[in-house]
């Protein structure tokens, strides 16, 4: 019995979607079989049964075909059915991961998003393109290419805008203490997005941040490399 994760696909069924990440790493974290469906941008038929038009969508196989939205219902959904080798593990540590889900959504999000948005544009199927473009270009009031201009200048703000998350992972080796939890999950997921959508590169090497996503990338067997899934899915 698996969970259907519904995870957005790039060109060549490459995955970068930061919140399906974060619900590729639960699933695993929970040691839950995924049957994995891309939907590319322009394929919403394929989760219209969900009643809207953005993944990560599960259907749990294992509850009669229960359909879940949204990864932070997903993730709470996840440890509250099943119960073993928690996500959050206490009350406190749901309500710390989900200031980190809104602080990633504030903070995380709107510096990163144009730094890497033309680079992303590139890695779209061909067919997807038109619609990115459209969407992005409303959403942001610019040219894709246009809000990448001087994006190393914006490196140094950014940099300081992790300097609570840098001196964390300092002190500890993950984010949740000794091993990873769902926080951990959020902040990977989504440095998964640049990771796989640019070649641009946000860490220097001595940066204890760049050393945590390494540490990240290593769990579950180098799941974080497993990012293209070919032009079928
Ligand atoms: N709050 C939602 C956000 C989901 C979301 O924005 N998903 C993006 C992929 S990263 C999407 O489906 N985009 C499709 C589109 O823009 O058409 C969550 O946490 O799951």
């Amino acid at each position: 019995m698996t969970i259907v994760l519904y995870d957005l696909k790039g060109r060549d069924g490459l995955r970068y979607s930061p919140y399906c990440w974060r619900i590729r790493y639960a699933l695993t974290h929970k040691g839950l079989d995924i049957e994995d469906v891309g939907v590319g941008f322009t394929e919403k038929e394929k989760i219209a049964f969900s009643g809207q038009q953005l993944v990560p969508v599960i259907v749990d196989r294992n509850n009669g075909g229960k359909v879940i939205l949204d990864s932070w219902q997903i993730a709470n959904y996840l440890d509250d059915t099943y119960p073993n080798k928690p996500l959050f593990g206490s009350a406190a540590a749901r309500g710390t991961a989900r200031f980190i889900n809104n602080w990633v959504g504030t903070t995380f999000f709107p510096q990163v998003g144009p730094m890497i948005i033309a680079d992303l544009f590139q890695r779209v199927r061909d067919v997807d393109q038109p619609y990115f473009r459209a969407s992005r270009e409303k959403r942001y009031g610019v040219a894709l290419e246009k809000l990448q201009e001087g994006r190393e200048q914006r490196l140094p703000a950014f940099s300081a805008s992790l300097e609570p998350l840098r001196m964390l992972v300092k002190e500890q080796d993950f984010i949740c203490g000794e091993t990873p939890g769902y926080a951990d999950y959020i902040l990977f997921g989504s440095f998964q997005w640049p990771g796989n959508a640019s070649d641009f590169e946000l860490l220097a090497e001595d940066d204890p941040i760049y050393v945590w996503r390494q540490r990240m990338a290593g769990l579950y067997d180098g799941l974080a490399q497993r990012a293209k899934f070919g032009p079928t899915n």
